[in-house]
């Protein structure tokens, strides 16, 4: 195990050292995984970023695992237009009453809008920071006057996956190129926003895509400071629905591998969630994931579930019950 190397921030990953990482053995892994997690952060902590859709279909995109893709006609949701500000800030101090630290709200668009709809979204911004929580939005494509904006309405961070490798983005998505994608993470970073950006596993894509994903990720200087790993939520209509829920140790593997190459930043255990068992969660947390999605909901899908999440939190904690007392 090279551990001391491992505090070392690097962007010029190869593709066969991260497609190493990723196959080595399983317990080795976590392990050196752990270490580069205890090395950066409070291995107790656990971030809780709250998820809200603001507004909901209708997407002129042709993402195949999206349910808000207006392409995916057989998919059962109802479309919603801009929510109201001040619906969206009673959602947020609701999700800070329940606990959460960060609220992130998603919008299904192509690109995000001018106009009227564009100054709604820099008042729940604005009304967000106000509550004392971190703001994330996800508009879909930005440019740099935007970004500007969202700066200084208070924005602490822009979400824009990746979603998988280049060479397999074009399997999955057609109406938008890898390179529009990176145009929106450089305005983001030009304008100083923090960067949350990360991906999916589990649309057919090969272990070398993963790694390929990762490279991208980790080839920005500095690391995104956030970087969300979904699993697929195969929905019913979608090009992916049927899709096998993908192993829980192949999630494992990727957000070790994700923790070990990218040490300082935040991952967070995403969408897919509540297929996983309560074990299954803990094993991505030791390896390196420090941050959840915590609600009922995602976007359009069902989340773990603040019921679930509370006993999670609490078997994770320290026990304050009389150890000598015997069981009966
Ligand atoms: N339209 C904007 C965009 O695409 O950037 C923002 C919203 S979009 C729903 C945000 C992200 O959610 C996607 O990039 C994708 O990574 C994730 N996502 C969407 N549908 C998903 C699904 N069925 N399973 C897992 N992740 C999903
Ligand atoms: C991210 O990486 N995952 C979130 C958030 N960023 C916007 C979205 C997950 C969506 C899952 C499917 C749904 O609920 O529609
Ligand atoms: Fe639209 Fe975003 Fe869904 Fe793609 S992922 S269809 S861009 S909402």
């Amino acid at each position: 195990m090279n551990a001391p190397a491992d505090f070392t921030l690097r962007h010029d990953w190869t593709l066969e050292e991260i497609v190493e990482i990723h196959d080595s053995p399983l317990l080795e892994l976590v392990a050196r995984a752990s270490a580069v997690h205890r090395r950066f952060f409070d291995p107790n902590e656990v971030q809780k970023a709250a998820l809200l859709s603001i507004k909901t279909g209708g997407c002129p995109e042709d993402c195949s695992y999206c349910p808000q893709s207006a392409h995916h006609r057989e998919v059962k949701l109802d479309r919603v237009e801009l929510m109201e500000t001040a619906e969206v800030l009673e959602a947020a101090k609701r999700a800070r009453e329940a606990g959460a630290d960060r609220f992130c709200m998603g919008a299904a668009w192509r690109q995000a809008p001018e106009g009227k709809r564009f100054d709604a979204v820099l008042d729940m911004v604005r009304g967000v920071r106000a509550l004392g929580m971190e703001a994330c939005v996800t508009l879909g494509m930005l440019n740099e006057s935007q970004a500007e904006r969202l700066v200084a309405a208070g924005l602490t961070a822009y979400n824009h996956n990746l979603d998988t490798g280049p060479d397999y983005y074009g399997e999955i998505i057609t109406t938008r190129s890898y390179q529009d994608r990176l145009a929106t993470l450089e305005a983001v970073r030009r304008a100083g926003l923090e960067m949350c950006c990360g991906g999916i596993i589990g649309m057919g894509e090969s272990v070398c895509d993963r790694a390929g994903m990762l490279r991208t990720l980790a080839s920005f200087d500095p690391h995104p400071e956030s970087v969300p790993i979904n699993t697929l939520v195969a929905v019913e209509g979608t090009p992916l629905a049927g899709r096998e829920q993908v192993d829980s140790l192949d999630l494992v593997r990727m957000i070790a591998t994700t923790r070990i190459l990218m040490p300082k930043s935040r991952v967070r255990l995403s969408a897919g969630r509540s297929f996983l068992s309560r074990e299954a969660q803990i094993l991505c947390l030791v390896a390196g994931a420090n941050s959840i999605f915590y609600g009922e909901k995602l976007l359009t899908t069902g989340n773990a579930g603040i019921d679930a999440d509370d006993a999670l939190f609490s078997a994770l904690a320290a026990r304050d019950e009389n150890a000598c007392r015997r069981a009966r």
